[in-house]
Order: structure tokens, then C-alpha cells, then sequence
């Protein structure tokens, strides 16, 4: 069996990392012959729910689960993590100002980035998924100089799944037969479903919707989707969010298939327009644990128009958190 693979999952007795652990101890993540050591780290406040969470971890009597830990210190709790996923974040209180939400995320990121820097495994990888994700993993990746930026990287696989599954079901094809769908932007609102290079079966997804149908119904659904779920379950997305982030690193350390892709936010070398640097999510293939941002896509005039709208929000954060000194 191979070694075991260090875990850290922040905001671990959340909802969502309530959804995921189970699921990464199960081998989802990694693969069915990979022992997985894992982290919790909470807030004081949360380290008790954290240690049920423990206790019933190990009443699933996973297999490969190598280790149990839960820390309130983020320099413990990433000591040696090969692998983070950053899901805990400070949500939007009533009366708080965007400042106010950059600037709490930023005392967390900043200070688990410092962490991962200090103490992470040489090839320590992360995915944000507390929000804002995209600049909450700016903020991480710029206090851990030592760790190339290019691993740190925020979802948007959920958005990805649920344009997915939406074109699934418009064109009554399985959610398997949906390929090259991109998601491209910011985690939020302004977010781009992109099917121009999309095949559903074979077929260009464009032959078989109109752009009526993208424009006005597809792109507000996935953007929208978190509220549709709010709004039936009366809270926000967690099994599916978990899954997603299961996803996101399965996909990057096990590839993803041949004549696929999948979406990720990653820092920018340039591609596409979008400024270097900026968290941004485009099309990657993965392969040997590295992802490559898709080359040479052809960009229409509406998709431009699309990507710059959500690249411009991404500038206006990245320089919101500059001005508050938090990269
Ligand atoms: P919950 O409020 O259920 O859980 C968050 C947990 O994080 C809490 O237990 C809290 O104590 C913990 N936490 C807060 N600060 C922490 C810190 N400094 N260190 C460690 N833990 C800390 O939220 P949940 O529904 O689990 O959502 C978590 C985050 O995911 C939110 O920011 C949410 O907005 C974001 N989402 C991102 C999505 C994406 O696609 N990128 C989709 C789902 C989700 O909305």
C-alpha cells in the first residue's frame, strides 16, 4: 500500500466539511488503495462538534483512514499536509460591509497561508472553497512565498457539475456524455457557463440549444443555482459542494479523462487576457498531478464580453484586498 497522504480540512464542522470527510475516508478522493490522514481545524468555538465529527469517523471504521486529528492552531494543523482544502470562511453577517467580509476572510487566509507555508509537505496543494474562494486564495498564496502560487487554486467544479447536469437534462442526454464544458471567471454571480465548446454525445452542444436558451435561462441557472437551493432546503449547498471539492483534487492529482476537461480557478499566466495573477477559473486537463490551463480555444464575441465582466469583478476584489495590505 502506498504511504499515507495528509489531509487538512479547515471549517471541518461545517456543513460542508461535514459532507466531505466521510467521503474522502472512504478513498473517493484518492483512490481506493491510498491511506489518508486527516486534519480537522476549527475555531475554538467549533473544536467540540469537530471531535463528533472524529467520533464518528471512526464508527465508520474506514479502512484507510491512517489518523484523526483536530486542531484549533492552523501551524498544527498543517504541519506536513500534503494536501488542504480550505472550506472554513467568515459568511457575510447582517450589516457587514464587502470590506468588512474581505478583510475578516483575509486575517483567516492570510494566516493559514503563513501556515502552509511554514509547514505544509513540500508538495502541498490547495483548493479555497470558502468564500470569496477566488481571492480568499489570492490572499493564502501570497503569504506562502515559499510555495510556487500555482498550488493554490479555488473551486468551481460545483459550478461546472450543475452547468453539467443542466445541459444533461435540457438535451436529455446522461450527465457522462456532456464533455468540454468551462467554467470561466469568479465563483459568484458574474461567473461564465461556457458550452460553445461543448459536445453533448458527439454533437456540438450548439447545434442542440438555442442561444435563447444560453443567454436567458442556462447561464442565469447556473449562476443562480446556490439561491434555487437555499430557497428549497433552506440552507446552502453542502453534499453537492463536498462532491465537488472531492472532485476538484480527484481530478488534479488523478487526471481527468482523455478528450475532457474540467473547470478550476487557478492563478493566471496570461491565457485567454485574463491579467497574471488573478484567481480566475478557465478549462484544465490534469495529468501527473499538474493542471494545464486548455490552449487556443477560439473566444466569440459574446463569451469575451462574458469573461472580461467577471475577470473585471476578480480586479476589483484582488484590488479591494491590495488596498486593505492583504497581498
Ligand atoms: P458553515 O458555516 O456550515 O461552516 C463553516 C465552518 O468554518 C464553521 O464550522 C466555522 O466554525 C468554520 N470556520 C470559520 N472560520 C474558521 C477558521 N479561521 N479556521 C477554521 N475553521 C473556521 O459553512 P458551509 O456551508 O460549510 O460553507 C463553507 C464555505 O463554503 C462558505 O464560505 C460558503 O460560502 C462556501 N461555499 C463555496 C462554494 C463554492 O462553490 N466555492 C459552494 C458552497 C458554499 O457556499
Amino acid at each position: 500500500p502506498s504511504a499515507p497522504v495528509t489531509v487538512t480540512v479547515t471549517g471541518a464542522a461545517g456543513q460542508i466539511g461535514y459532507a466531505l470527510l466521510f467521503r474522502i475516508a472512504s478513498g473517493a478522493m484518492l483512490g481506493a488503495g491510498v491511506p489518508v490522514r486527516l486534519r480537522l481545524l476549527e475555531i475554538p468555538a467549533a473544536t467540540k462538534a469537530a471531535e463528533g465529527t472524529v467520533m464518528e469517523l471512526m464508527d465508520g471504521a474506514f479502512p484507510l483512514v491512517a489518523g484523526l486529528d483536530v486542531f484549533d492552531d492552523p501551524a498544527k494543523a498543517f504541519d506536513g499536509a500534503n494536501i488542504g482544502l480550505l472550506v472554513g470562511a467568515r459568511p457575510r453577517g447582517p450589516g457587514m460591509e464587502r470590506a468588512d467580509l474581505l478583510s475578516a476572510n483575509g486575517g483567516i487566509f492570510s494566516v493559514q497561508g503563513q501556515a502552509i507555508n511554514d509547514g505544509a509537505a513540500a508538495d502541498f496543494r490547495a483548493v479555497v472553497v470558502g468564500n470569496p474562494a477566488n481571492t480568499n486564495a489570492l490572499i493564502a498564496a501570497s503569504h506562502a512565498p515559499d510555495v510556487p502560487a500555482s498550488r493554490f487554486t479555488a473551486m468551481t467544479r460545483l459550478d461546472h457539475s450543475r452547468a453539467v447536469a443542466q445541459l444533461a437534462a435540457k438535451t436529455g442526454a446522461g450527465v457522462g456524455g456532456v464533455r468540454r464544458l468551462a467554467i470561466w471567471g469568479n465563483h459568484s454571480a458574474s461567473q461564465y457557463p461556457d458550452i460553445t465548446h461543448a459536445t453533448v454525445d458527439g454533437v456540438p452542444a450548439t447545434d442542440l440549444v438555442g442561444q435563447a436558451w444560453i443567454a436567458d435561462e442556462f447561464i442565469p441557472r447556473v449562476a443562480q443555482r446556490g439561491a434555487e437551493v437555499i430557497a428549497a432546503r433552506g440552507a446552502s449547498s453542502a453534499a453537492s459542494a463536498a462532491n465537488a471539492a472531492v472532485e476538484h483534487m480527484r481530478l488534479w492529482v488523478q487526471g481527468t479523462p482523455e478528450g475532457d476537461w474540467t473547470s478550476m480557478a487557478v492563478p493566471s499566466d496570461g491565457s485567454y487576457g485574463v491579467p497574471e495573477g488573478l484567481v480566475s477559473s478557465f478549462p484544465v486537463t490534469t495529468a501527473g498531478g499538474e493542471y494545464t490551463i486548455v490552449q487556443g480555444l477560439e473566444v466569440d464575441g459574446f463569451s469575451r464580453a462574458r469573461i472580461d465582466a467577471s475577470v473585471a469583478e476578480l480586479a476589483g476584489e484582488s484590488d479591494a484586498v491590495a488596498g486593505l495590505g492583504l497581498i
